[in-house]
């Protein structure tokens, strides 16, 4: 897979797009997994910079499909935000802006056949791999529930499936079924333990999948992708901007409650190595809920409520198991950093649900609670 391009690469084609002035800076940027993401600064004034991005097309194999999403979602939601009275750079800096091309295209491929965006980098934000503090959870909760909402109105049919069946755990357990029997590059034999721990828990995995075949969960357009690393906060911890557009897609309440979740509860890193380090930190897991039922109880239903905590438990358990398909197979998926990477964060992710297990009952009784504040 092509990775790590050098600067001068990377600086011709940022001058492919609209910029503002003449580049001065370019370094890479964030922790994404997929995408390989640049800062670029320029002498020009009318922003703060750009982030230049790769879009991975190994992976978002249809990236036109990718970026009409993105257009369409952004469009929807400075929309609403001008509607409710919020107005000029007010927008542009809670809603990403993609630089125009001067092509027809909103993205450009080079001579490799990479496909790459620009958007306006929001300066003065910050974001976090591992939360600190209650109000950050909180905001969090805000944020993604607000996004939600927001997005409620858009009719979901317009929205392109751009990576089918992303959260559905079925096929994601075929797929970890066949890098087993295929064993390619000869690792199964070290990852027994954890194959009984998938095994053991399959089957109330699929309890959200049966609740949406009995027609009891909408579709929604949900973002899938909610690690509390994509929202980004003002330099006061109070959230400005929900980035990461790739992902959004039709999907279950129930899966960006519990992505959410599984970065902000766990005290420790998604890949942390020490296991014991992994323990829930619940003040956080009640900020949260908190903040996303604040904006979220005007649309969730009592269904929708229900199935959270599975989601909870669900998308940790998914992680892991998508992790682990891709140390059977060679790595090639995520981005990894030694060789076990992606086997260490099978083992978090597995530890995590682990605890959350454990604490099960508290955490659904802090839902009720949360929920009825609103009843
Ligand atoms: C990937 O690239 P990044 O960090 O935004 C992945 C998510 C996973 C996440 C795990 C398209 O997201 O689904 O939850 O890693 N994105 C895709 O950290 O697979
Ligand atoms: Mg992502």
């Amino acid at each position: 897979m092509m990775r790590n391009f050098n600067l001068e690469q990377v600086s011709v084609l940022a001058n492919r797009f609209d910029i503002d002035g003449s580049v001065t800076d370019i370094s890479p940027f964030g922790s994404g997994h997929i995408n390989d993401t640049y800062r670029v600064l320029t002498n020009g004034d009318k922003v703060d910079g750009y982030l230049l991005q790769r879009i991975n097309h190994h992976v978002f194999k249809n990236v036109p499909a990718v970026m009409e999403n993105m257009q369409l979602v952004i469009h929807h939601l400075k929309e609403k935000y001008k509607e409710a009275g919020d107005q000029g750079m007010h927008v542009e800096k809670k809603v990403l802006t993609l630089v125009p091309t001067g092509e027809s295209t909103p993205y450009l491929v080079d001579e490799t056949g990479n496909f790459w965006r620009m958007l306006v980098l929001l300066a003065n934000t910050q974001s976090y791999d591992i939360v600190e503090t209650p109000q950050q959870a909180r905001e969090g909760g805000l944020a993604f529930g607000h996004f939600q909402r927001l997005l409620s109105d858009l009719d979901v049919s317009r929205i392109h499936e751009v990576l089918p069946d992303f959260h559905h755990i079925g096929k994601r357990l075929d797929k970890l079924n066949q890098a087993i029997a295929s064993d390619m590059v000869g690792r199964v034999s070290l990852v027994s333990a954890e194959l009984d721990a998938i095994k053991r828990r399959q089957r109330r995995m699929h309890t959200i999948l049966d609740l949406a075949a009995d027609g009891l969960l909408p579709v929604r357009i949900t973002h899938n992708d909610t690690k509390f690393n994509n929202v980004l906060l003002d330099m006061q911890d109070k959230a400005q901007c929900v980035i990461d557009l790739d992902t959004v897609m039709p999907g279950y309440v129930a899966y960006d409650f519990g992505d959410a979740i599984r970065t902000i509860i766990n005290r420790a890193a998604e890949d942390e190595a020490d296991l014991d380090k992994i323990t829930l930190n619940m003040p956080l897991f009640e900020a949260y809920a908190s903040g996303y039922f604040e904006e979220a109880h005007h649309f969730l239903t009592p269904e929708e409520v229900g199935s959270l905590i599975e989601g909870v438990l669900l998308l940790p358990y998914m992680q892991a198991v998508r992790f682990l398909t891709d140390f059977l197979e060679g790595d090639h998926y995520y981005k990894v950093h030694h060789v076990d990477h992606n086997l260490q964060r099978t083992r978090a992710q597995l530890r995590l649900v682990e605890q959350l297990e454990v604490h099960e009952a508290e955490l659904k009784g802090i839902i009720d609670r949360v929920v009825n504040r609103y009843q």
